[in-house]
Protein backbone atom coordinates (compact mmCIF):
# COMPACT_ATOMS: atom_id res chain seq x y z
CA UNK A 1 0.00 0.00 0.00
CA UNK A 2 1.20 3.24 -0.80
CA UNK A 3 2.03 5.84 2.40
CA UNK A 4 -1.17 6.55 4.10
CA UNK A 5 -1.94 10.43 4.57
CA UNK A 6 -3.97 9.95 7.67
CA UNK A 7 -3.27 11.07 10.90
CA UNK A 8 -6.40 8.78 12.72
CA UNK A 9 -5.11 5.41 11.60
CA UNK A 10 -8.36 3.15 12.54
CA UNK A 11 -9.65 2.76 9.07
CA UNK A 12 -6.49 1.06 7.98
CA UNK A 13 -6.02 -0.58 11.39
CA UNK A 14 -9.00 -2.11 10.77
CA UNK A 15 -8.87 -3.27 7.16
CA UNK A 16 -8.98 -6.99 6.75
CA UNK A 17 -5.69 -8.26 7.04
CA UNK A 18 -3.83 -8.84 2.76
CA UNK A 19 -4.61 -12.20 2.71
CA UNK A 20 -8.34 -12.14 3.13
CA UNK A 21 -8.32 -9.65 0.90
CA UNK A 22 -9.81 -10.21 -2.94
CA UNK A 23 -8.52 -10.15 -5.76
CA UNK A 24 -8.06 -7.37 -7.59
CA UNK A 25 -7.57 -7.38 -10.79
CA UNK A 26 -4.77 -5.18 -12.60
CA UNK A 27 -5.77 -1.51 -13.38
CA UNK A 28 -5.55 -1.24 -17.34
CA UNK A 29 -6.74 2.49 -19.12
CA UNK A 30 -8.61 4.26 -18.27
CA UNK A 31 -8.95 2.29 -14.53
CA UNK A 32 -5.30 3.29 -13.95
CA UNK A 33 -5.00 6.13 -11.18
CA UNK A 34 -1.72 7.47 -10.14
CA UNK A 35 -0.92 6.74 -6.39
CA UNK A 36 -1.42 10.08 -4.59
CA UNK A 37 -5.24 10.83 -5.20
CA UNK A 38 -7.98 12.76 -3.86
CA UNK A 39 -11.49 11.36 -5.66
CA UNK A 40 -13.55 15.01 -4.71
CA UNK A 41 -10.83 16.34 -6.95
CA UNK A 42 -11.23 14.39 -9.64
CA UNK A 43 -15.43 15.12 -9.90
CA UNK A 44 -15.06 19.08 -8.70
CA UNK A 45 -11.44 20.88 -9.24
CA UNK A 46 -10.92 18.77 -12.32
CA UNK A 47 -14.29 19.72 -14.04
CA UNK A 48 -13.85 23.33 -13.00
CA UNK A 49 -10.20 23.06 -14.55
CA UNK A 50 -11.79 22.02 -18.04
CA UNK A 51 -13.85 25.13 -17.89
CA UNK A 52 -16.98 23.34 -16.89
CA UNK A 53 -17.04 25.97 -13.88
CA UNK A 54 -20.58 27.91 -15.41
CA UNK A 55 -22.47 24.38 -16.23
CA UNK A 56 -24.88 22.68 -14.23
CA UNK A 57 -23.33 20.14 -11.50
CA UNK A 58 -26.61 19.59 -9.26
CA UNK A 59 -30.20 20.74 -9.83
CA UNK A 60 -32.68 20.59 -7.12
CA UNK A 61 -36.36 21.28 -6.77
CA UNK A 62 -34.70 24.43 -5.01
CA UNK A 63 -31.23 25.39 -5.89
CA UNK A 64 -29.44 24.81 -8.84
CA UNK A 65 -25.56 24.92 -8.69
CA UNK A 66 -22.85 24.91 -11.32
CA UNK A 67 -19.85 23.30 -11.05
CA UNK A 68 -17.81 26.12 -9.81
CA UNK A 69 -20.45 26.98 -7.37
CA UNK A 70 -20.47 23.33 -5.84
CA UNK A 71 -16.67 23.37 -5.46
CA UNK A 72 -16.82 26.29 -3.65
CA UNK A 73 -19.46 24.62 -1.25
CA UNK A 74 -18.03 21.38 -1.06
CA UNK A 75 -14.33 23.60 0.24
CA UNK A 76 -15.94 25.36 2.66
CA UNK A 77 -17.32 22.59 4.24
CA UNK A 78 -13.45 20.83 4.05
CA UNK A 79 -12.48 24.02 5.75
CA UNK A 80 -15.38 23.73 8.32
CA UNK A 81 -13.76 19.92 9.09
CA UNK A 82 -10.56 20.79 9.42
CA UNK A 83 -9.78 24.64 10.54
CA UNK A 84 -13.33 24.39 12.47
CA UNK A 85 -13.72 20.82 14.04
CA UNK A 86 -10.29 20.42 13.84
CA UNK A 87 -10.69 16.45 12.62
CA UNK A 88 -7.75 15.04 11.90
CA UNK A 89 -7.26 13.42 8.29
CA UNK A 90 -9.11 9.91 8.80
CA UNK A 91 -11.54 10.73 10.93
CA UNK A 92 -14.69 9.19 9.79
CA UNK A 93 -17.45 11.49 9.43
CA UNK A 94 -21.49 10.90 9.46
CA UNK A 95 -22.91 12.51 6.47
CA UNK A 96 -26.77 12.19 7.48
CA UNK A 97 -29.16 13.71 5.20
CA UNK A 98 -31.43 13.30 2.22
CA UNK A 99 -30.60 13.23 -1.45
CA UNK A 100 -30.25 17.48 -2.02
CA UNK A 101 -27.47 19.49 -2.64
CA UNK A 102 -26.03 20.11 0.90
CA UNK A 103 -25.68 16.80 1.42
CA UNK A 104 -23.37 16.28 -2.44
CA UNK A 105 -21.48 19.15 -1.28
CA UNK A 106 -20.77 17.68 2.61
CA UNK A 107 -19.43 14.42 0.48
CA UNK A 108 -17.35 15.93 -1.35
CA UNK A 109 -16.51 18.35 1.43
CA UNK A 110 -15.29 14.97 3.93
CA UNK A 111 -13.42 13.28 1.11
CA UNK A 112 -11.64 16.94 0.14
CA UNK A 113 -10.71 17.46 4.05
CA UNK A 114 -9.17 13.77 3.68
CA UNK A 115 -11.91 12.10 5.95
CA UNK A 116 -13.97 9.30 5.69
CA UNK A 117 -17.45 9.86 4.60
CA UNK A 118 -20.25 7.60 6.45
CA UNK A 119 -23.12 8.20 4.54
CA UNK A 120 -26.45 7.33 6.03
CA UNK A 121 -30.02 6.61 4.64
CA UNK A 122 -32.45 9.46 6.07
CA UNK A 123 -34.63 7.15 7.66
CA UNK A 124 -32.38 5.14 9.85
CA UNK A 125 -33.55 5.11 13.49
CA UNK A 126 -31.67 5.80 16.51
CA UNK A 127 -30.53 1.89 17.00
CA UNK A 128 -29.49 2.00 13.78
CA UNK A 129 -27.59 5.07 13.42
CA UNK A 130 -25.96 4.26 17.03
CA UNK A 131 -24.45 0.76 15.28
CA UNK A 132 -23.48 2.65 12.40
CA UNK A 133 -21.68 5.62 14.57
CA UNK A 134 -19.94 2.78 16.70
CA UNK A 135 -19.16 0.74 14.20
CA UNK A 136 -17.06 3.03 12.23
CA UNK A 137 -16.21 4.66 15.52
CA UNK A 138 -17.36 8.47 13.88
CA UNK A 139 -15.88 11.33 15.15
CA UNK A 140 -18.63 14.10 14.11
CA UNK A 141 -21.33 14.22 12.37
CA UNK A 142 -22.79 16.75 9.15
CA UNK A 143 -26.67 16.21 9.26
CA UNK A 144 -29.62 17.24 8.05
CA UNK A 145 -31.10 19.38 11.03
CA UNK A 146 -34.99 17.68 9.68
CA UNK A 147 -33.41 14.45 11.21
CA UNK A 148 -32.48 15.61 14.94
CA UNK A 149 -34.59 13.66 17.04
CA UNK A 150 -33.41 10.10 16.12
CA UNK A 151 -29.56 11.20 15.54
CA UNK A 152 -29.46 13.19 19.03
CA UNK A 153 -31.02 9.96 20.32
CA UNK A 154 -28.25 7.68 19.02
CA UNK A 155 -25.42 10.70 19.74
CA UNK A 156 -26.39 10.27 23.71
CA UNK A 157 -25.51 6.55 23.60
CA UNK A 158 -22.04 7.49 21.44
CA UNK A 159 -19.24 9.03 23.26
CA UNK A 160 -17.08 8.88 20.35
CA UNK A 161 -19.62 11.44 18.18
CA UNK A 162 -18.41 14.59 19.70
CA UNK A 163 -19.63 17.11 17.30
CA UNK A 164 -22.77 17.26 15.63
CA UNK A 165 -22.80 20.16 12.73
CA UNK A 166 -26.71 20.91 11.71
CA UNK A 167 -27.54 21.82 8.15
CA UNK A 168 -30.71 23.10 6.78
CA UNK A 169 -33.29 26.13 6.86
CA UNK A 170 -34.54 24.53 11.17
CA UNK A 171 -30.86 24.83 11.89
CA UNK A 172 -29.37 26.50 14.98
CA UNK A 173 -27.59 30.02 14.61
CA UNK A 174 -24.10 27.54 14.32
CA UNK A 175 -25.16 26.30 11.59
CA UNK A 176 -23.36 24.68 8.58
CA UNK A 177 -24.33 27.09 6.35
CA UNK A 178 -23.50 29.96 8.68
CA UNK A 179 -19.84 28.29 9.69
CA UNK A 180 -19.63 27.64 5.74
CA UNK A 181 -19.56 31.09 5.17
CA UNK A 182 -16.65 32.60 6.96
CA UNK A 183 -14.86 29.83 5.30
CA UNK A 184 -12.42 30.23 2.17
CA UNK A 185 -13.81 29.35 -1.07
CA UNK A 186 -10.58 27.36 -1.87
CA UNK A 187 -9.76 24.46 -0.58
CA UNK A 188 -5.99 23.15 -0.30
CA UNK A 189 -6.85 18.82 -0.77
CA UNK A 190 -5.62 16.31 1.43
CA UNK A 191 -3.21 14.79 -0.36
CA UNK A 192 -4.80 11.01 0.02
CA UNK A 193 -3.53 8.00 -1.05
CA UNK A 194 -5.28 5.72 -4.33
CA UNK A 195 -6.23 3.35 -1.27
CA UNK A 196 -6.90 5.51 1.78
CA UNK A 197 -10.07 4.82 2.49
CA UNK A 198 -12.49 7.14 1.56
CA UNK A 199 -16.04 6.39 1.91
CA UNK A 200 -17.61 3.28 4.42
CA UNK A 201 -20.86 2.23 3.49
CA UNK A 202 -23.28 0.11 5.40
CA UNK A 203 -25.04 -2.86 3.66
CA UNK A 204 -28.97 -2.89 3.56
CA UNK A 205 -28.47 -6.47 5.17
CA UNK A 206 -31.93 -7.94 5.80
CA UNK A 207 -30.60 -9.82 8.70
CA UNK A 208 -28.06 -9.27 11.26
CA UNK A 209 -26.06 -6.73 11.96
CA UNK A 210 -25.25 -4.61 9.32
CA UNK A 211 -21.58 -4.74 7.97
CA UNK A 212 -19.78 -1.65 7.49
CA UNK A 213 -17.61 -2.01 3.63
CA UNK A 214 -14.52 0.02 3.19
CA UNK A 215 -13.80 1.70 0.03
CA UNK A 216 -10.73 3.72 -1.16
CA UNK A 217 -10.48 6.81 -3.25
CA UNK A 218 -9.57 5.23 -6.24
CA UNK A 219 -12.77 2.74 -5.90
CA UNK A 220 -14.64 5.89 -6.01
CA UNK A 221 -13.52 6.88 -9.47
CA UNK A 222 -13.25 3.21 -10.70
CA UNK A 223 -16.80 2.31 -10.40
CA UNK A 224 -17.71 5.82 -12.70
CA UNK A 225 -14.94 4.38 -15.26
CA UNK A 226 -16.29 0.67 -15.55
CA UNK A 227 -19.80 0.57 -15.99
CA UNK A 228 -20.87 4.31 -17.33
CA UNK A 229 -19.13 4.45 -20.41
CA UNK A 230 -19.41 0.83 -21.02
CA UNK A 231 -23.53 1.25 -21.00
CA UNK A 232 -24.58 4.44 -20.39
CA UNK A 233 -21.96 6.33 -22.91
CA UNK A 234 -22.47 9.37 -20.57
CA UNK A 235 -21.70 13.03 -22.01
CA UNK A 236 -21.54 16.26 -20.73
CA UNK A 237 -25.09 17.35 -21.65
CA UNK A 238 -26.68 14.19 -20.18
CA UNK A 239 -28.86 15.18 -17.02
CA UNK A 240 -29.74 11.72 -14.28
CA UNK A 241 -32.22 11.43 -11.99
CA UNK A 242 -33.76 8.81 -10.06
CA UNK A 243 -34.71 7.76 -6.46
CA UNK A 244 -32.12 5.44 -4.55
CA UNK A 245 -30.84 7.32 -1.59
CA UNK A 246 -26.95 8.54 -1.42
CA UNK A 247 -27.04 6.87 1.57
CA UNK A 248 -27.17 3.59 -0.49
CA UNK A 249 -24.12 3.66 -2.82
CA UNK A 250 -26.16 2.44 -5.96
CA UNK A 251 -27.73 6.41 -5.40
CA UNK A 252 -24.09 7.78 -4.49
CA UNK A 253 -23.07 6.05 -7.99
CA UNK A 254 -26.27 6.64 -10.27
CA UNK A 255 -27.42 10.01 -8.97
CA UNK A 256 -23.89 11.71 -7.84
CA UNK A 257 -20.55 10.45 -9.23
CA UNK A 258 -21.47 8.88 -12.44
CA UNK A 259 -22.85 12.70 -13.74
CA UNK A 260 -20.35 14.53 -12.03
CA UNK A 261 -17.40 12.41 -13.55
CA UNK A 262 -19.18 12.92 -16.90
CA UNK A 263 -19.12 16.51 -16.31
CA UNK A 264 -22.96 16.09 -16.79
CA UNK A 265 -26.12 17.39 -14.41
CA UNK A 266 -27.69 15.85 -11.42
CA UNK A 267 -31.01 16.22 -10.38
CA UNK A 268 -31.76 15.31 -6.86
CA UNK A 269 -35.27 14.67 -5.32
CA UNK A 270 -35.34 14.31 -2.08
CA UNK A 271 -38.60 11.74 -2.18
CA UNK A 272 -39.54 10.43 -5.55
CA UNK A 273 -42.82 8.48 -5.93
CA UNK A 274 -43.51 7.18 -9.19
CA UNK A 275 -45.92 10.28 -10.31
CA UNK A 276 -43.20 12.82 -8.78
CA UNK A 277 -39.96 11.07 -10.81
CA UNK A 278 -42.55 10.79 -14.13
CA UNK A 279 -42.94 14.48 -13.19
CA UNK A 280 -39.12 15.25 -12.85
CA UNK A 281 -38.10 13.84 -15.77
CA UNK A 282 -40.35 15.90 -17.96
CA UNK A 283 -39.54 19.29 -15.93
CA UNK A 284 -35.87 18.80 -15.98
CA UNK A 285 -35.44 16.81 -19.16
CA UNK A 286 -33.32 13.65 -17.86
CA UNK A 287 -31.59 11.55 -19.93
CA UNK A 288 -31.11 8.84 -17.89
CA UNK A 289 -33.02 7.73 -14.98
CA UNK A 290 -32.08 4.97 -12.38
CA UNK A 291 -34.61 3.21 -9.73
CA UNK A 292 -35.65 -0.31 -8.89
CA UNK A 293 -37.34 -2.86 -10.51
CA UNK A 294 -40.51 -2.19 -8.30
CA UNK A 295 -40.46 1.35 -9.57
CA UNK A 296 -40.35 1.13 -12.82
CA UNK A 297 -43.76 -1.51 -12.76
CA UNK A 298 -44.98 1.20 -10.43
CA UNK A 299 -44.52 3.88 -12.81
CA UNK A 300 -45.49 2.02 -16.37
CA UNK A 301 -49.06 2.69 -15.99
CA UNK A 302 -48.78 6.31 -15.71
CA UNK A 303 -46.22 6.69 -18.40
CA UNK A 304 -48.02 7.68 -21.30
CA UNK A 305 -49.59 10.92 -19.23
CA UNK A 306 -45.78 12.56 -18.74
CA UNK A 307 -43.54 13.58 -21.46
CA UNK A 308 -40.52 11.23 -21.23
CA UNK A 309 -39.25 12.49 -24.41
CA UNK A 310 -35.85 13.48 -23.14
CA UNK A 311 -35.28 10.23 -21.39
CA UNK A 312 -32.52 8.17 -23.65
CA UNK A 313 -31.61 5.42 -21.12
CA UNK A 314 -32.78 3.84 -17.91
CA UNK A 315 -30.78 1.58 -14.88
CA UNK A 316 -32.56 -0.93 -13.22
CA UNK A 317 -30.40 -2.50 -9.81
CA UNK A 318 -31.26 -3.83 -6.80
CA UNK A 319 -33.17 -6.29 -7.10
CA UNK A 320 -33.84 -8.87 -10.43
CA UNK A 321 -35.48 -6.87 -13.35
CA UNK A 322 -38.29 -9.58 -14.27
CA UNK A 323 -38.33 -9.82 -18.36
CA UNK A 324 -41.87 -8.76 -18.24
CA UNK A 325 -41.08 -5.70 -16.45
CA UNK A 326 -38.69 -4.80 -18.81
CA UNK A 327 -40.57 -5.29 -21.53
CA UNK A 328 -44.43 -3.37 -20.00
CA UNK A 329 -41.65 -0.52 -19.58
CA UNK A 330 -40.18 -0.31 -22.88
CA UNK A 331 -43.22 -1.26 -24.66
CA UNK A 332 -45.11 2.15 -22.93
CA UNK A 333 -41.98 4.59 -23.14
CA UNK A 334 -39.90 3.39 -25.81
CA UNK A 335 -36.82 3.62 -23.41
CA UNK A 336 -34.49 0.61 -23.08
CA UNK A 337 -33.54 -0.94 -19.31
CA UNK A 338 -30.00 -1.07 -18.61
CA UNK A 339 -30.51 -4.18 -15.43
CA UNK A 340 -27.36 -4.51 -13.44
CA UNK A 341 -26.50 -6.35 -10.91
CA UNK A 342 -24.43 -4.22 -8.09
CA UNK A 343 -23.64 -4.69 -4.24
CA UNK A 344 -22.10 -2.44 -1.70
CA UNK A 345 -18.97 -4.63 -0.84
CA UNK A 346 -18.06 -4.09 -4.59
CA UNK A 347 -19.54 -0.71 -4.45
CA UNK A 348 -21.53 -0.54 -7.77
CA UNK A 349 -22.16 -2.53 -11.09
CA UNK A 350 -20.67 -5.22 -11.81
CA UNK A 351 -22.68 -7.43 -14.38
CA UNK A 352 -24.56 -5.66 -17.06
CA UNK A 353 -26.14 -5.16 -20.45
CA UNK A 354 -27.22 -2.54 -22.54
CA UNK A 355 -28.44 -1.95 -26.57
CA UNK A 356 -28.39 -4.70 -28.40
CA UNK A 357 -26.76 -6.81 -25.75
CA UNK A 358 -29.81 -6.79 -23.73
CA UNK A 359 -31.13 -10.80 -23.17
CA UNK A 360 -34.72 -10.40 -21.48
CA UNK A 361 -34.34 -12.01 -18.62
CA UNK A 362 -30.57 -12.45 -18.24
CA UNK A 363 -28.84 -9.79 -16.19
CA UNK A 364 -26.05 -9.32 -18.94
CA UNK A 365 -21.65 -10.12 -19.24
CA UNK A 366 -18.99 -8.75 -17.02
CA UNK A 367 -18.79 -4.89 -16.86
CA UNK A 368 -15.57 -4.25 -18.61
CA UNK A 369 -12.74 -4.38 -16.04
CA UNK A 370 -14.30 -7.71 -13.98
CA UNK A 371 -14.86 -11.20 -14.29
CA UNK A 372 -17.47 -13.72 -12.92
CA UNK A 373 -17.41 -17.26 -12.35
CA UNK A 374 -20.27 -19.69 -10.99
CA UNK A 375 -18.46 -21.96 -8.56
CA UNK A 376 -19.82 -25.08 -7.22
CA UNK A 377 -19.85 -25.82 -3.17
CA UNK A 378 -16.12 -26.28 -3.05
CA UNK A 379 -14.92 -23.36 -5.16
CA UNK A 380 -14.99 -25.07 -8.18
CA UNK A 381 -16.50 -23.55 -11.79
CA UNK A 382 -19.24 -24.88 -12.82
CA UNK A 383 -19.92 -25.28 -16.44
CA UNK A 384 -22.15 -23.48 -18.64
CA UNK A 385 -25.81 -23.87 -17.79
CA UNK A 386 -25.32 -24.93 -14.09
CA UNK A 387 -26.51 -22.91 -11.05
CA UNK A 388 -24.51 -22.33 -8.47
CA UNK A 389 -22.74 -19.36 -6.73
CA UNK A 390 -21.89 -15.92 -8.00
CA UNK A 391 -18.28 -14.71 -7.63
CA UNK A 392 -16.66 -11.71 -9.21
CA UNK A 393 -13.51 -10.05 -9.03
CA UNK A 394 -12.75 -6.53 -10.58
CA UNK A 395 -11.08 -2.87 -9.52
CA UNK A 396 -13.27 -2.95 -6.83
CA UNK A 397 -14.25 -5.45 -4.07
CA UNK A 398 -14.99 -6.26 -0.22
CA UNK A 399 -12.99 -5.42 2.70
CA UNK A 400 -15.14 -5.21 5.75
CA UNK A 401 -13.86 -3.28 8.58
CA UNK A 402 -13.34 -5.58 11.21
CA UNK A 403 -16.02 -8.09 10.63
CA UNK A 404 -15.26 -12.22 10.72
CA UNK A 405 -17.79 -12.35 7.92
CA UNK A 406 -14.92 -11.09 5.45
CA UNK A 407 -13.88 -15.02 5.32
CA UNK A 408 -17.12 -15.58 4.01
CA UNK A 409 -17.63 -12.91 1.31
CA UNK A 410 -14.13 -13.26 -0.03
CA UNK A 411 -13.54 -17.05 -0.89
CA UNK A 412 -10.11 -17.70 -2.77
CA UNK A 413 -9.98 -13.80 -4.37
CA UNK A 414 -13.26 -14.07 -5.10
CA UNK A 415 -16.38 -11.97 -3.91
CA UNK A 416 -18.87 -14.62 -3.16
CA UNK A 417 -21.93 -11.58 -3.62
CA UNK A 418 -24.79 -14.78 -2.11
CA UNK A 419 -26.86 -14.84 -5.44
CA UNK A 420 -27.53 -18.15 -7.27
CA UNK A 421 -26.48 -17.67 -11.33
CA UNK A 422 -26.64 -19.54 -14.04
CA UNK A 423 -24.11 -18.64 -17.01
CA UNK A 424 -25.55 -19.44 -20.34
CA UNK A 425 -22.95 -20.81 -23.66
CA UNK A 426 -22.95 -17.04 -24.36
CA UNK A 427 -21.45 -16.17 -21.65
CA UNK A 428 -24.89 -14.14 -19.99
CA UNK A 429 -25.22 -14.09 -16.06
CA UNK A 430 -28.88 -15.26 -15.33
CA UNK A 431 -30.03 -14.44 -11.95
CA UNK A 432 -31.77 -17.26 -9.86
CA UNK A 433 -32.48 -16.52 -6.25
CA UNK A 434 -30.48 -15.34 -3.40
CA UNK A 435 -28.41 -18.47 -2.39
CA UNK A 436 -30.38 -18.50 1.03
CA UNK A 437 -33.90 -18.15 -1.37
CA UNK A 438 -33.59 -21.44 -2.96
CA UNK A 439 -36.38 -23.40 -2.36
CA UNK A 440 -36.23 -26.56 -1.74
CA UNK A 441 -39.48 -28.63 -2.08
CA UNK A 442 -39.47 -32.57 -2.87
CA UNK A 443 -36.36 -32.75 -3.79
CA UNK A 444 -36.70 -30.07 -6.64
CA UNK A 445 -34.81 -26.62 -6.71
CA UNK A 446 -37.11 -23.87 -7.39
CA UNK A 447 -35.55 -20.13 -7.74
CA UNK A 448 -38.79 -17.99 -6.09
CA UNK A 449 -37.93 -15.12 -8.31
CA UNK A 450 -38.21 -17.67 -11.72
CA UNK A 451 -42.01 -18.64 -9.74
CA UNK A 452 -42.91 -14.50 -8.82
CA UNK A 453 -41.66 -13.73 -12.51
CA UNK A 454 -44.48 -16.04 -14.15
CA UNK A 455 -47.03 -14.71 -11.64
CA UNK A 456 -45.81 -10.67 -12.58
CA UNK A 457 -47.18 -11.62 -16.18
CA UNK A 458 -50.61 -12.32 -14.91
CA UNK A 459 -52.92 -9.02 -15.05
CA UNK A 460 -54.15 -9.35 -11.68
CA UNK A 461 -51.11 -9.66 -10.14
CA UNK A 462 -49.61 -6.00 -8.84
CA UNK A 463 -46.26 -7.39 -7.05
CA UNK A 464 -46.00 -10.79 -5.42
CA UNK A 465 -42.93 -12.55 -3.73
CA UNK A 466 -42.52 -16.69 -3.30
CA UNK A 467 -40.97 -18.02 -0.38
CA UNK A 468 -40.32 -22.13 0.64
CA UNK A 469 -43.20 -22.59 3.38
CA UNK A 470 -43.19 -25.34 5.59
CA UNK A 471 -45.27 -28.32 4.81
CA UNK A 472 -46.39 -31.65 6.81
CA UNK A 473 -46.56 -33.62 4.13
CA UNK A 474 -44.20 -32.19 1.12
CA UNK A 475 -41.29 -30.44 3.87
CA UNK A 476 -41.20 -27.36 1.78
CA UNK A 477 -43.67 -25.59 -0.75
CA UNK A 478 -43.57 -22.89 -2.83
CA UNK A 479 -45.92 -20.07 -1.49
CA UNK A 480 -46.89 -17.01 -2.92
CA UNK A 481 -47.60 -13.56 -1.40
CA UNK A 482 -49.45 -11.69 -3.59
CA UNK A 483 -50.51 -7.65 -3.87
CA UNK A 484 -53.59 -7.84 -6.48
CA UNK A 485 -54.39 -4.88 -8.64
CA UNK A 486 -57.59 -2.91 -7.95
CA UNK A 487 -60.94 -4.91 -9.14
CA UNK A 488 -59.54 -8.39 -8.57
CA UNK A 489 -60.93 -10.47 -5.81
CA UNK A 490 -59.36 -11.97 -3.23
CA UNK A 491 -60.79 -15.37 -3.26
CA UNK A 492 -60.30 -19.04 -4.03
CA UNK A 493 -60.95 -17.93 -7.71
CA UNK A 494 -58.33 -16.09 -7.77
CA UNK A 495 -56.46 -18.42 -5.82
CA UNK A 496 -56.98 -20.95 -8.52
CA UNK A 497 -56.28 -18.72 -11.76
CA UNK A 498 -53.35 -18.04 -10.55
CA UNK A 499 -51.65 -21.16 -9.99
CA UNK A 500 -53.33 -22.31 -13.39
CA UNK A 501 -51.47 -19.83 -15.23
CA UNK A 502 -48.63 -20.36 -13.15
CA UNK A 503 -48.58 -24.56 -14.59
CA UNK A 504 -49.09 -23.11 -17.79
CA UNK A 505 -46.14 -20.24 -17.93
CA UNK A 506 -43.29 -22.56 -16.18
CA UNK A 507 -42.52 -26.32 -15.02
CA UNK A 508 -45.88 -27.37 -12.96
CA UNK A 509 -43.70 -28.41 -10.26
CA UNK A 510 -42.55 -24.89 -9.04
CA UNK A 511 -46.36 -23.46 -9.01
CA UNK A 512 -47.61 -22.02 -5.42
CA UNK A 513 -49.40 -24.72 -3.64
CA UNK A 514 -50.16 -21.56 -1.15
CA UNK A 515 -51.11 -18.33 -2.15
CA UNK A 516 -51.66 -15.61 0.57
CA UNK A 517 -53.47 -12.08 -0.67
CA UNK A 518 -51.59 -9.16 1.07
CA UNK A 519 -51.75 -5.46 0.57
CA UNK A 520 -48.02 -4.80 0.77
CA UNK A 521 -44.91 -6.54 0.79
CA UNK A 522 -42.16 -5.83 2.91
CA UNK A 523 -39.14 -3.68 1.68
CA UNK A 524 -36.05 -2.34 3.03
CA UNK A 525 -35.73 1.65 2.62
CA UNK A 526 -33.30 0.12 -0.31
CA UNK A 527 -36.09 -1.65 -1.91
CA UNK A 528 -35.57 -5.22 -1.45
CA UNK A 529 -37.93 -7.91 -0.84
CA UNK A 530 -37.64 -9.07 2.96
CA UNK A 531 -38.69 -12.53 2.33
CA UNK A 532 -37.14 -13.44 5.79
CA UNK A 533 -40.23 -11.90 6.97
CA UNK A 534 -42.50 -13.36 4.77
CA UNK A 535 -41.30 -16.60 6.05
CA UNK A 536 -41.59 -16.03 9.08
CA UNK A 537 -45.24 -15.12 8.55
CA UNK A 538 -45.27 -10.90 9.28
CA UNK A 539 -46.86 -10.23 5.48
CA UNK A 540 -48.15 -6.30 6.39
CA UNK A 541 -52.41 -6.56 6.28
CA UNK A 542 -52.01 -10.65 5.27
CA UNK A 543 -55.42 -12.32 5.72
CA UNK A 544 -55.51 -15.55 5.69
C1 LIG B 1 -29.13 -8.04 -5.29
C2 LIG B 1 -29.59 -7.87 -7.75
C3 LIG B 1 -30.43 -9.34 -9.32
C4 LIG B 1 -28.16 -9.20 -5.26
C5 LIG B 1 -26.51 -2.25 -5.33
C6 LIG B 1 -26.38 -1.48 -7.62
O1 LIG B 1 -28.23 -3.68 -4.51
C7 LIG B 1 -27.14 -3.17 -4.31
O2 LIG B 1 -26.39 -3.43 -3.19
P1 LIG B 1 -26.85 -4.22 -1.86
O3 LIG B 1 -25.62 -4.42 -1.06
O4 LIG B 1 -27.39 -5.63 -2.39
C8 LIG B 1 -26.63 -6.51 -3.20
C9 LIG B 1 -27.51 -7.66 -3.64
O5 LIG B 1 -28.71 -7.17 -4.25
N1 LIG B 1 -29.14 -7.34 -6.59
C10 LIG B 1 -28.72 -6.08 -6.83
N2 LIG B 1 -28.91 -5.78 -8.13
C11 LIG B 1 -29.45 -6.87 -8.73
N3 LIG B 1 -30.07 -9.09 -8.04
N4 LIG B 1 -30.34 -8.42 -10.31
C12 LIG B 1 -29.86 -7.18 -10.07
N5 LIG B 1 -29.80 -6.28 -11.07
O6 LIG B 1 -28.68 -10.14 -4.39
C13 LIG B 1 -26.90 -8.54 -4.71
O7 LIG B 1 -26.00 -9.50 -4.16
O8 LIG B 1 -27.99 -3.53 -1.22
C14 LIG B 1 -26.96 -2.28 -6.65
C15 LIG B 1 -25.36 -0.63 -7.30
C16 LIG B 1 -24.89 -0.56 -6.00
C17 LIG B 1 -25.48 -1.39 -5.00
N6 LIG B 1 -25.00 -1.31 -3.73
Amino acid sequence: MEPSVFEDTFARDNLPPEHEWPEFLPAKPPLHYSRRLNAAAAFLDANVARGFGERPAIVTPARRLSYAELLAEANRVAGVLRDDLRLQTGSRVLLHGSNDATTAACWFGILKAGCIAVTTMPLLRAKELTDVISQARVCAALADARLAPELSTAAARCPELAQIVWFGETGPTDSLERRAQSRPAAFDNADTAADDVALIAFTSGTTGKPKATMHFHRDVLAICDAFPPAHLHTTPDDVFCGTPPLGFTFGLGALLLFPLRAGACAVLLESAPPDVLLDAIARYGATICSTSPTAYRAMTPLASSHDLRSLRTCVSAGEALPAATRLTWETATGTRIVDGIGATEMLHIFISASGDGVRPGATGKPVPGYVAAVLDEDGRALPPGSAGRLAVKGPTGCRYLADERQRQYVQNGWNVTGDAYLMDEDGYYWYQARTDDMIVSSGYNIAGPEVEDALLVHEAVEECAVVGAPDDERGTIVKAFVVLRDGFARDAATVRTLQDHAKTAIAPYKYPRAIEFVDALPRTETGKLQRFKLRAGNAPGGRP
